[in-house]
């Protein structure tokens, strides 16, 4: 059977933002199913392209650069290096790393943008844009933070809540500030290029439903994912708008056109546009042709990506190819959905994440592990969840007692019976046929899985094969059976020793370097797809290798020290930044008779109450163990008036009385203002009577 087909297929997997480090998440997400695919293609006799790089510009990378005091092209030149060895460790074999800051991509890009300028694919609109007039410049909508409208939480940015999810706008933000000067910004106006999304929709919308694009059919509809129809049909069902494609910042690709001054592309235009990039530079680099893999209709594009970029995807990106008219539209885009770790959402800024750089130095022997338990609980049609125990299960019950049990047991009887050879057989073992029958089962599901592109179930059909051989050992038992009769147990150790091969050749999308260590202790360099189900893989009479383990154990502790590693470097849910500019200097020193002057105890808050007319201040009623005082606090913004009753607090109770707004307030409640403004009462850290001291 030929597998092989003139087909080519265009692999990419997104593009990630050189402002961070890889964790699990995206490895899941996008570049693990990406490479057992192309794996797999390449296995079949393919050879598909498989595209990646550094996404370098947008205001992820700015605002890091500004945090870190670096420029943004140290930001990226860092991270681009540190990303590009992970995917190389966990063995993602893309055919080129790109990067969008190269000249090529630049070009690249303003030329697709004045193309779809020249053929009026843009609406020129000015518009009101916040501005921070300190700083004198327009403020990418990641700049400006505030109140989100939706859920109230303060720090929302001006794209997105991070809290709750929701997509903003930069001026529906309550309160908003520009993160450069801290002060509200103001409207002014600004012009830019607007993708009018919405004379789109019909057409998008039959390619979508109906996998039909021009009139001719595109692609099988119900082969894509339906979490991913699913949101893009609920897009499309919104409304699509005009959204502009070109942003007033200094770190991008220019606008290439002279009204376009002092502006970049839109990040998510630039990005995409990256994938045509990347494989210009590969075309180049190769002596191929870059226009095989997009311009002939005959090449499958597929973009590997997680949920949160489907409609850059799905929408934005294939409207732009259209437009330009040249360019293949993508047949499938596999979408994962999100992985969680330890019962939370990963996330980078509190550092609840897994890095791959971090896993590679910890446990630098178990890159494939991490591969085959990613793919275990791959997010492929809701949300999952990575745990550490989860992890060592896999490893200790699964790749250890199973897969690597069995191939230690074929590999160590056929040394100890038969001299390290392969015992020939004149013909197949019928009373074995079952077994095989099974394995064929088996590899077929694999099959159709990984064409389907469900990797989870793909990869339990491939271990299976290993779970059946550990199976066959087990009830045969050659080790009982070589006392009295060693031709049946050459029958067996032949079979065993085929299953291995098979169940080699079936895994090595998934566990690339076990099962290259496999292939070669078996004698077998050059494998492809079509040689699975044979049970002639290793010729009868030739010599293996003496065994060597595949996997090993991991302990409870190693286990245990990366949990607790998690713990201690996550950052506290409601962390604050320090604004160094905003800590006051501290004051004149004082006499330790001058702090004796205060007294300071211990209430407990018994009623609380909004001032009327004031957004500020609350009306504190405090037990103090033998007086109840009424007290006045301005910190009405940050508690509301129920969450404080039955707190304690520290009063200073011999402060003079005074009248604010017509109550008598008797004393001051402590309590510790943050650089953001932020109040926050000081309370004991365990219960303690009223009227306790404070000394
Ligand atoms: N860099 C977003 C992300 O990493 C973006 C993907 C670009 S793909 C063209 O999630
Ligand atoms: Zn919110």
């Amino acid at each position: 059977m030929s597998t092989n087909s003139s087909k080519k297929h265009l692999i990419t997997a997104a593009l990630p933002y050189a402002n961070g480090p890889i964790h699990i998440g995206h490895l899941a997400g996008a570049y693990l199913p990406a490479d057992i695919y192309v794996r797999y293609l390449r296995l079949k006799g393919e050879k598909p392209l498989f595209i990646c790089g550094s996404d370098e510009h947008g205001a992820a990378i700015t605002l890091r650069a500004k945090k870190e005091n670096k420029t943004p092209q140290q930001i990226v030149d860092e991270y681009h290096t540190l990303n590009k060895k992970a995917f190389e460790d966990f063995g993602i074999t893309f055919d080129i790393f790109h990067r969008t800051s190269s000249q090529l991509h630049h070009k690249t890009a303003q030329d697709f943008f004045l193309d779809l300028d020249k053929k009026g694919a843009f609406e020129v609109k000015k518009s009101e844009q916040f501005y921070d007039e300190d700083y004198k410049q327009f403020l990418a909508d990641r700049y400006i933070t505030g109140t989100c409208p939706k859920c109230n939480k303060e720090g929302a940015y001006g794209d997105q809540c991070e809290s709750c999810g929701s997509s903003l706008n930069p001026t529906e933000l309550i309160n908003p500030k520009s993160t450069l000067s801290g002060k509200p910004p103001v409207l002014k106006e600004t012009t830019h290029w607007y993708l009018p999304m919405q004379n789109e929709e019909n057409w998008l919308r039959e390619w979508i439903e109906m996998g039909i694009l021009e009139g001719k059919k595109h692609h099988d509809p119900k082969s894509w994912r339906k979490p991913v129809v699913g949101q893009c049909k609920s897009w499309i069902d919104g409304g699509l708008q005009s959204r502009a494609m070109t942003r007033d910042l200094d770190w991008g690709v220019k606008v290439p056109l002279k009204e376009g001054d002092g502006k970049v592309l839109y990040v998510w235009l630039d990005a995409p546009i990256g994938y045509i990039s990347a494989t210009k530079a590969w075309a180049e680099e190769n002596d191929e042709k870059w226009e095989d893999y997009w311009q002939n209709e005959e090449t499958e594009l597929i973009h590997f990506i997680g949920k949160d970029n489907i409609v850059f995807h799905c929408i934005i990106f294939p409207i732009l190819l259209k437009k330009h008219g040249e360019f293949n539209l993508p047949v499938n885009v596999p979408a994962n959905e999100f992985l969680n770790l330890e019962g939370k959402k990963i996330s980078t800024s509190r550092n609840w994440a897994v890095w791959l750089h971090e896993f590679m130095e910890d446990m630098p022997d178990k890159n494939d592990v991490l591969r085959y338990a990613l793919c275990s609980i791959a997010p492929e049609t809701k949300d999952s969840e990575f745990t550490w125990q989860d992890f060592q299960a896999r490893n200790n019950s699964e790749l250890v007692a199973i897969y690597g049990n069995f191939v230690n047991r074929s590999v160590v009887l056929t040394h100890k019976y038969f001299n390290g050879k392969v015992p020939a057989l004149k013909q197949f073992p019928h009373e074995y046929q079952s077994v095989v029958d099974q394995m064929k089962s088996h590899i077929d599901s694999c099959t159709q899985k990984l064409e389907n592109k469900q990797f989870r179930e793909a990869q339990n059909e491939a271990i299976a094969i290993a779970r059946l051989g550990n199976k066959f050992l087990a009830e045969t038992e050659p080790w009982k059976l070589i006392k009295t009769d060693e031709e049946q147990v050459a029958k067996i150790l032949n079979l065993s020793l085929q299953i291995a091969a098979n169940a080699a050749i079936a895994l090595f999308p998934f566990l690339p370097e076990s099962s290259r260590s496999l292939l070669k202790m078996l004698g077998l360099e050059h494998v492809s797809w079509s040689d699975l189900a044979s049970v002639d893989l290793i010729k009868g009479g030739s010599k293996i290798a003496e065994a060597e383990h595949l996997f090993s154990k991991i302990e409870d502790a190693e286990i245990q020290k990366q949990i607790d590693k998690l713990q201690a470097k996550a950052e506290p849910q409601n962390k604050v930044e320090v604004d160094e500019s905003k800590i006051e200097p501290i004051k004149k020193t004082i006499e330790f008779d001058d702090f004796l002057k205060l007294d300071i105890r211990i209430g407990t808050i018994k009623a609380a109450e909004k001032m009327p007319k004031s957004n500020k201040m609350l009306k504190l009623q405090i037990d103090l163990g033998n007086e109840e005082r009424t007290i006045l606090s301005g910190i009405a913004k940050n508690y509301s008036p129920e969450d404080l009753v039955g707190e304690q607090v520290q009063v200073v109770v011999n402060l003079a009385p005074r009248k604010m707004m017509g109550v008598l307030s008797e004393g001051m409640v402590l309590m510790a203002e943050s650089s953001d403004e932020t109040l926050a009462l000081l309370s004991p850290n365990k219960k303690v009577s009223e009227g306790s001291k404070v000394s």
